[in-house]
Parts: C-alpha cells; sequence; structure tokens
C-alpha cells in the first residue's frame, strides 16, 4: 500500500508536476504541515507565513478574505455600478415582457482591480522558505465559469497557486473547465471529497462519485480533501472496478488541532496523531492552531506552534512508515 512509501518515493509516481513539487518538497523539508492562513491583513497575512514558512511544506490562503484597498474599493464600486446599470439595461430590453423580473447575477472576482504585490511578496516567500502556495478557492461553478474565475478576475489564482481546490458538485465539467487553464501552466487540483464540519453533506454516495471523478482526470486531480484516505472508495464489484495499484491520491486533511475539539461554529478537530496515523492521511492542514483565535496575531508564537505541529506530524509518519 501507499502507506508503506516515503513522500519521496511517492513523488515519481505523479505525473502532475504540482504534485510530485509537493511531495519533493515535503520530503525535503520533512514536513508535512500545510499552515492555513486565513487572515484578513496584509501585514499580519505576510508576516504569519514568513514566520512559519520555514516550517511548512505548503501554505494554504483563502485570498478573498483579504480586505481590499480603500481606494480600489472605490473604483471598484464605479466598475460595478456601471456593470449593473449596463446589466439593468439589457435585461430591460430583452424581457420587457416580463418586466416584473429583472435579475442580475455577478462574479465579483472576475472584475480587473487588483494590487499586484501582495502576489508578488507571498511568491517571493514561497521561494524564500521553499514552500507551495495552496488557494483555497473551492470553486463550484460550471466549467466556463470556473475557467474564468480561475485565470482572471482580480486574483488571477491560476498564475501564482501550484494548487487549488473545487467542490464535485457540479460534476465533471468542473475538472475540465479548471484544468483547460491550470494543466498548461502545471497546477494540480484537489476535490473536496469530504468536509471536516458537523453535519457534511459530502459522504457516501457523494464521496464515492468524487473519487471516480478524480480517477478519470488523474493528469490534474491528484488528491482529496478528505479525513481519511480514499483507496477502496467508489469501487463498485458490479461495475468490475478494482484498484490500479500505480494510483496514488494524497489526502490533505483539515480539521486538524492538538489543544481544541472544534470552534463555535461547526469544525471538529483531530489531533495530527490520529489524522496521520489512523486515517492515514498524507497532509495536516493548521490554521488557527497555529497562528491563535485573536485579530492580533502574534508571530513569535505562530512560529513555535509551526515548529511544534510539523515535528508532530513528521514523528507520526514515521512511525507510520514502520507499521
Ligand atoms: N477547511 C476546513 N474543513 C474542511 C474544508 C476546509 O476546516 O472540511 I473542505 C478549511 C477552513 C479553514 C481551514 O481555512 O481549513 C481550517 O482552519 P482552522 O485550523 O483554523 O480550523
Amino acid at each position: 500500500s501507499v502507506l508503506g512509501l516515503t513522500y519521496g518515493e511517492r513523488a515519481a509516481r505523479h505525473s502532475n508536476p504540482a504534485a510530485r513539487s509537493l511531495l519533493e518538497t515535503i520530503e525535503r523539508k520533512r514536513s508535512n504541515l500545510c499552515v492555513s492562513v486565513d487572515v484578513s491583513k496584509k501585514a499580519n497575512f505576510l508576516s504569519v507565513i514568513d514566520a512559519v514558512g520555514p516550517y511548512a511544506c505548503l501554505i494554504k490562503v483563502y485570498l478573498s478574505i483579504i480586505h481590499v484597498h480603500l481606494p480600489d474599493m472605490i473604483e471598484l464600486l464605479f466598475y460595478v455600478l456601471f456593470i449593473l446599470l449596463l446589466d439593468v439595461c439589457t435585461h430591460a430590453l430583452s424581457i420587457l415582457p416580463l418586466a416584473s423580473y429583472v435579475s442580475l447575477k455577478t462574479h465579483i472576482d472576475i472584475i480587473e482591480d487588483f494590487d499586484d504585490d501582495l502576489i508578488k511578496q507571498l511568491t517571493e516567500l514561497s521561494a524564500k522558505h521553499d514552500f507551495l502556495i495552496f488557494e483555497d478557492r473551492k470553486f463550484a461553478d460550471i466549467g466556463n465559469t470556473v475557467a474564468l474565475q480561475y485565470s482572471g478576475g482580480v486574483h488571477r489564482i491560476a498564475s501564482w497557486a501550484h494548487i487549488t481546490n473545487a467542490h464535485p458538485v457540479p460534476g465533471p465539467s468542473i475538472i475540465s473547465g479548471l484544468s483547460s487553464v491550470g494543466l498548461p501552466l502545471g497546477r494540480g487540483l484537489l476535490l473536496l471529497a469530504e468536509m471536516s464540519t458537523k453535519g457534511s453533506l459530502a459522504r457516501g454516495e457523494y464521496t464515492e462519485e468524487a473519487v471516480r471523478m478524480a480517477r478519470a482526470n488523474r493528469d490534474f486531480v491528484f488528491g482529496f480533501i478528505a479525513q481519511r484516505r480514499m483507496e477502496g472508495v467508489g469501487l463498485g464489484a458490479e461495475q468490475n472496478e478494482v484498484l490500479d495499484q500505480n494510483e496514488d491520491f494524497m489526502i490533505l486533511t483539515p480539521g486538524v488541532g492538538l489543544e481544541y475539539t472544534g470552534d463555535n461554529l461547526g469544525q471538529q478537530y483531530n489531533t495530527p496523531r490520529k489524522v496521520v496515523l489512523e486515517a492515514g492521511c498524507d497532509v495536516i492542514i493548521v490554521g488557527r492552531g497555529i497562528y491563535g483565535k485573536s485579530n492580533t496575531v502574534n508571530v513569535a508564537s505562530a512560529q513555535t506552534l509551526a515548529e511544534r505541529y510539523r515535528d508532530e506530524g513528521w514523528r507520526t509518519y514515521e512511525e507510520r512508515l514502520k507499521l
């Protein structure tokens, strides 16, 4: 089984460049820790990443929670108003007979207005500390829309994020849309097969379908956000499906904490030990367990905790190898 192999040995089993590079980074840095930086102020965001970078193989970000600067915001508002006005006019003309119904739908993410400095600094930190960047965008729309969201808009995610993720809910077309942008750039995709939250609907047949979708797209989808390994999942005897011995999906697992069991908004935590040893996951994703819960980020303590999670994750992996 995959669990008997080292991360380095598994790198050669992946054709996707982002997957290979992640596995090599894990091996080189002896770290299976991904730090999740859900910090909304640019200065804090960058200083946490600079502090924890040496201990992480991967940094997970979600750039939409970074506040837009005020001047940008005003410009953005004018732009949105202009688009809305245009949309109202065209809608009003075309659906005049149905005048009671005017609907507007925008994707604010695909509007061009962004200061690239944050991306520049993030990319510099990624080179300085030797980690990959994972934008936790959780795409969930039709293929055409996600391709636009991934390539363009404010954040131009595909241009800097080595890895991103998507909900399987729209079906295989979401992978086609994203891979049309990401594959030529050497990017990789994770599917959200399960969630860590209480009452999650991503279970049972939904999870099985997610794994089947990934199997059909192994050049681009190299793993899952999940709480356990997926080797046997979605293989039905009735369809004569057997496990391909070369299959090696990476499992990246959020909901990891040493101290807490959850928060008051449905998050549930497991220890690194449980996640890596019992559930056989490959990368632990840790956020508030490292950068804390308050608005004022304590960089020194984030650094100490990142080191602690890295050591715990790596020790447990070495223990797993010996099983
Ligand atoms: N995240 C989860 N659970 C999931 C998925 C994503 O916690 O099932 I999918 C994200 C949310 C947050 C990070 O960005 O992982 C976990 O942060 P904390 O360690 O602070 O709970």
